[in-house]
This record gives structure tokens, sequence and C-alpha cells, in this order.
């Protein structure tokens, strides 16, 4: 936790509107840092997400901040026009001399968006009209993206979804045993290996590459507080070249099941084919018109392969020690890891039924 006053003369940086007013320790997510920074006074406060970008997973600030720029400039001019454009994709706030990221002294980097107002995120899944707003709003993206012009986006982490290789990374910190834990994540690491064959269903099928969000939790699309409705996506972070069924399986591992990613309690954790259904429905109706047959083919084992992935990674961070996850408590990495390989046997035992919906969806 970074103090008030270096919060406050980081702020002071950004071409925010009105003086500072004060600012609050801001979201749930497990890289960056984030701030609610208000400004200015009565009908003219202002607030703004402030961020400091994690180096140590974000290496080359100026590369992100540019693909960040590139894409949230082409979806407002996509968007132009529409009901509630304001509201429709994330705008970054430049510093007083038009630089899009602060460097502080010691090295740290901070930027700044205008803080998306009467909106509202949700770390679990309440029912299935929010799961199809949510997977619209993500295959509207993709679609926006569709025509980004030249050059090829940079790869802001490369082989994010590379699961094979997400699997040899496991691997070696099973040998590493950096934090001496293996011992005591037998019964997950054998999970883990068990399910090999997994790992390679969709970087080896041959897809097209696309411009895709890569982060597609359900906590990552703002929605209207009044109408529900989905607004717009935002932690543009990981946006970069990649494949579409990768943005769907990420959908369904957080809102196919109403439990939180750590949940200790499993019984609680189950994929829900109603909200499976929901969010095809939803993902379909936006995205139907350029999927190729191969993508949407491949959506049921999409929802596998992240869930999958996402359980190797926090089992690799809990073994190396926790150097990669923000965590709250004691071996709060296994029991993600746990989470997501129950929610992963959870998918295996209805992959049939996912099947056969994939198969009868329509556009
Ligand atoms: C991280 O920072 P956050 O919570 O939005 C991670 C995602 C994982 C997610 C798991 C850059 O996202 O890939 O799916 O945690 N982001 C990065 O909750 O590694
Ligand atoms: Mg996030």
């Amino acid at each position: 936790m970074i103090e008030a006053a270096r919060i406050r003369a980081v702020a002071r940086e950004f071409a925010f509107s009105g003086e500072f007013a004060g600012a609050a320790r801001w979201g749930s997510g497990h890289i960056q840092e984030s701030y609610c920074v208000e400004c200015g006074e009565g009908a003219a406060r202002r607030r703004y997400l402030l961020q400091r970008m994690n180096r140590a997973v974000f290496h080359d600030v100026p590369v992100l901040m540019e693909n960040i720029r590139r894409v949230t400039e082409h979806i407002a001019e996509r968007v132009q026009g529409h009901a509630d454009a304001e509201r429709r994709v994330l705008r970054l706030v430049r510093t007083r001399d038009g630089r899009l990221w602060h460097e502080e002294p010691e090295g740290a980097c901070w930027r700044a968006y205008r803080m998306m107002e009467r909106a509202r995120s949700f770390e679990t899944v309440t029912s299935p009209e929010q799961a199809m707003e949510a997977a619209r709003a993500f295959g509207e993206f993709q679609a926006h993206l569709a025509d980004l012009p030249p050059p090829r986006l940079a790869e802001t982490i490369p082989d994010f979804h590379n699961t094979p290789k997400r699997l040899a990374a496991l691997e070696e910190a099973i040998r590493a045993d950096a934090a001496g834990r293996a011992a005591s994540a037998q019964a997950e690491i054998a999970f883990a290996l068990s399910r090999r064959g997994l790992a390679g269903a969709l970087v080896t099928a041959g897809l097209p590459e696309r411009i895709v969000h890569n982060d597609t939790k359900l906590n990552n699309v703002l929605f209207d507080e009044a109408s529900g409705r989905a607004l717009c996506v935002i932690d543009l972070d990981t946006v970069m070249p990649g494949l579409a069924p990768c943005d769907f399986g990420d959908m369904v591992r957080t809102a196919t099941c109403g439990a939180a990613e750590d949940e200790r309690d499993l019984t609680k954790v189950a994929m829900q084919l109603t909200l499976f259904e929901a969010l095809l429905r939803g993902y379909v109706s936006a995205a139907g018109g350029f999927l190729t047959r191969a993508e949407r083919s491949l959506l049921a084992v999409a929802g596998l392969v992240i869930t999958y992935e996402q359980g190797i990674r926090f089992l690799t961070d809990d073994l190396a020690g926790d150097r990669y996850y923000r965590v709250h408590r004691e071996r709060h990495n296994l029991d993600r890891c746990r989470t997501q390989f129950a929610l992963l046997a959870s998918m295996e035992r209805q992959e049939a039924a996912m099947e056969r919906l994939v198969r009868t969806i329509r556009d």
C-alpha cells in the first residue's frame, strides 16, 4: 500500500480537472495496483482511476501503453454517435505534458483513466442475463478490433495463453520446488499432470490470429448500475494477438459458477449449464459474424483448457512461493488452484452437454 502523499504527488502529474481531493485503493486485480482519485468540488467533482503498473509482469511500459492507446482510440471511433458513447470504452488521461504515463524517479510507472460513473463490476455471476451481457461485451470488443489498422499489436506478455508452455513452467516449478511446497500439493500436481492431453487443444488447432482481450474475467466487464446492461470491458493490459476461443474460455471459467475464484468450500464449485448457454448466446450474437467453423467448434473445450491453464498458473505460483499473483492469506494460490481444478472436474462431467449446446447455437 502506497502512502497518501505519494498518490497525491503522482495524481498532480496527470491532466485531471480540479484540485486533488482524495484517493482510495480500488478494485480486486491480482497484478496492478489501482486507486480511485477524486478531484474538484461539488458538481465539478471528477473521479479518475490511477494505476501503478506492475513492471515485474509488464516489462515494456511504452509498448504496453501504445497498445492501449491504439485500442481505446480505435474503439472510441467505432462507438462515436452510439448511445452512451462516453461509457463504451476506457479513456486514458495523459500527463500534463502529454505523455501516456508518468514515471517516478525510482522507476515506478503510473497511468490514468477517466472513472466510469454509474457503472459497476461483479466478482461472481448473478444471473444468465448478466452472463449473456458480459459475453456480448467481449464479443463486441473482438468485433470492434477486427479492423484495427496495422502494425500488428505488440505481445505484452508472449505466450500468454500457450497452455503447453504453462504446463512446462509447472513441471519446472515442481522440479525446483523453490518454496518446499511440492510435498503438500501432491494431489493438485497429480491432477494437473494427468490432464496433459488437454493443454494443446487450442494452440495446435491452426486457428486464425485475432486481436483478443485475453483476460475476460467477469469482473473485467462494467455494467450500467440502472439497467444492468454491459457497458464496456476494462483491463486492457493483455489485449494482443491471440485466439478467439481463449477469450470465450476465460468467460466460461469465471461466469458459469457462482462461487468465488478462491472459494474453499468446493461443494459450491460447479459449472452451470444454463450460464454456459447464456454465455454462448451472448458471445455468438456479437462475434458469430466473423468466427470460423473451427473457432466455434472449440468453444466448449476452451472452457476446460482455460480453467485448466489457470489452475496450473496458480499452482505454479504456489510452488514458486507466491511471486506473481498478489495473495491475501497463507497458500492462497493453492486454494485458487483447487477451486479451478474442482471447476474443471465439473466441466469434464458436463462436457458432452456443453458440446451439444455449441453445435446447436445460432447467431
Ligand atoms: C490476473 O490482474 P487480474 O486479476 O485482472 C492475470 C490473469 C488471470 C487472473 C486470474 C496479467 O488478472 O491472466 O487470469 O489474474 N493477469 C495477468 O484471476 O497475468
Ligand atoms: Mg482485471
